[in-house]
């Protein structure tokens, strides 16, 4: 089913959600986005850290000095009326922030700034057996981007060529998904998941410094972990480490926490989701399918959405 879209400032049916062919954006790729997620608890629809996802919008933006024209509360409250709207209780949210109209050339000055939130339901995006089976996937041959190319803390649109040919490649390959390296070599994150490797017990993810999004699923990881007695460090680790993992997992709005059960055919651990993986979905699933929600993770939607389905 096709939902109403909020486009600067008012819900229009799909079907008008339209742009021009010359917006700044389709020749240039001057977009700033987010991927959020609503679930429906057992206390009702609510979205996952919420705030957190709309600064990192805000906060994408003001690098590519672009001025988005509402306040972070207005885009909270514009994402909950998009939701309710749509009568769906679970769902995908989808804010954009790009370049309209104004001059063609690479200057983005001049231009329009536009601000559209769109949500749909959107499934397991790893496939529908991933969270269990885990996942085949290959190191890319493509480098995630070098800190003085292009911000790797902004999620901006352009970021996502480099994404795609990752993705490609690892699909024609006969994988799920690649693994980048960052332009010393060292492991970085996937296509559109952060990563994390488990070996002895201790859990270990990329430093931000090696031009990794800031996920908001990886820091809600690292937090479960560490209150459950594991160590998590953030630090460069070498590709071959991936071969010598017990345990590896994707973490993401869309893939949430997918294991990990190849690389490069080489198998991890028992070819299948290990016990610490497992541990740590169950403490996610806890908040996002139970509604526990002892870090205050979870902003409920208002009716009627939290009602109907
Ligand atoms: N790294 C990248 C490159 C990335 O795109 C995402 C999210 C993450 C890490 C995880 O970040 P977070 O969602 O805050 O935990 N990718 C989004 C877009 C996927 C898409 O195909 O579109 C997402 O998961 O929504």
């Amino acid at each position: 089913m096709q939902h109403d879209i909020w486009f600067n400032g008012t819900l229009v049916p799909y079907e008008d959600a339209k742009i021009h062919v010359l917006s700044h954006v389709v020749h240039y790729g001057s977009s700033v986005f987010e991927g959020i997620r609503c679930y429906r608890t057992e206390r009702g629809s609510a979205v996952f850290r919420l705030r957190e996802h709309l600064q990192r919008l805000i906060d994408s933006a003001r690098i590519y000095r672009m001025e988005i024209p509402y306040t972070l509360d207005e885009l909270e409250r514009a994402t909950l009326e998009t939701i309710a709207h749509s009568g769906l209780t679970s769902c995908y949210i989808r804010p954009v922030v790009f370049r309209g109209m104004g001059s063609m050339g690479v200057n983005p000055l001049k231009n329009t700034v536009e601000t559209v939130i769109a949500v749909w339901e959107w499934g397991a995006y790893l496939g529908a057996e991933a969270l269990e089976q885990g996942v085949d996937v290959q190191v890319a041959s493509w480098n995630r981007m070098a800190p003085n190319t292009f911000p790797a803390l902004a999620k901006a649109g352009g970021n996502y060529l480099n994404a795609s040919l990752v993705k490609m490649d690892a699909v024609l390959n006969g994988f799920t998904e690649g693994i980048m390296l960052n332009v010393d070599g060292y492991v970085a994150e996937g296509s559109g998941e952060n990563l994390f490797l488990v070996r002895n017990g201790t859990l270990y993810t990329a430093p931000t410094s090696l031009s990794i999004l800031p996920g908001i699923t990886r820091d809600a990881v690292i937090t479960l972990a560490r209150e459950r007695g594991f160590t998590v460090e953030e630090t460069r680790l070498p590709r071959e480490a991936l071969y010598l993992a017990d345990e590896l997992f994707f973490t993401g709005t869309a893939a949430e926490i997918t294991p990990i059960r190849s690389v490069d055919h080489h198998r991890i651990g028992q070819g299948t989701r290990g016990p610490i993986t497992a541990e740590l979905q169950e403490a996610f699933f806890d908040v996002i399918r139970r509604g526990n929600d002892p870090h205050g993770w979870l902003t409920p939607v208002p009716a009627p959405a939290a009602t109907e389905g």
